[in-house]
């Protein structure tokens, strides 16, 4: 693995639930390429996990989340060897729930997304990216405190 002049990047990402299901999207990337992801993105300079979490929500699905009931669940240490540019992720993921029930996701980033979804959380599709899958078979559950 080539790794000269590569530093880890924070990336926030959120399990959006709404009554026993998550939001996920097949990706389009180098990085879990057509692989089943949490909608989120890069920290940017000066940005909170919650500022974050909300504007890459936003960008990428269009639903608005209340910031204030946002949860930090837990964050994992995830590197990418496989990818043709090794990367380094240190991943926080978010807890939000929706505001408005109706609110139907937009597939806004075409490129990087196949589309979203609400799955089941006891009936997940396949395949997932590697660090959600990681922790769905490590028994972390969103839906608990
Ligand atoms: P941006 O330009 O909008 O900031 O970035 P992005 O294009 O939305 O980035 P991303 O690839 O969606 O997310 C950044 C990294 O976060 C990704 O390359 C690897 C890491 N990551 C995980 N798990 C997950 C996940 O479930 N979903 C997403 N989207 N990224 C994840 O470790
Ligand atoms: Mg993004
Ligand atoms: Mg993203």
């Amino acid at each position: 693995m080539e790794t000269r002049g590569a530093t880890p990047r924070v990336a926030v990402v959120v399990f959006l639930l709404k009554g026993n299901s998550v939001l996920l999207g097949r990706r389009r990337s180098s990085i879990g390429d057509s692989t089943f992801a949490l909608p989120g993105g890069h920290l940017e300079f000066g940005e909170s996990f919650e500022g974050c979490a909300a504007r890459e929500l936003m960008e990428e699905t269009g639903i608005e989340i209340e910031i204030e009931k946002m949860k930090l669940l837990t964050v994992t240490n995830n590197v990418f060897k496989e990818a043709p540019k090794p990367s380094h992720y240190v991943t926080v993921f978010m807890r939000a729930t929706v505001v408005d029930a109706s609110q139907t996701p937009r597939n806004l980033e075409p490129e990087k997304c196949e589309g979203w979804d609400w799955y089941d959380w006891l009936n997940l599709p396949t395949p997932l990216f590697w660090p959600l899958e990681k922790m769905v078979r490590s028994g972390f559950n969103p839906f608990c405190d």
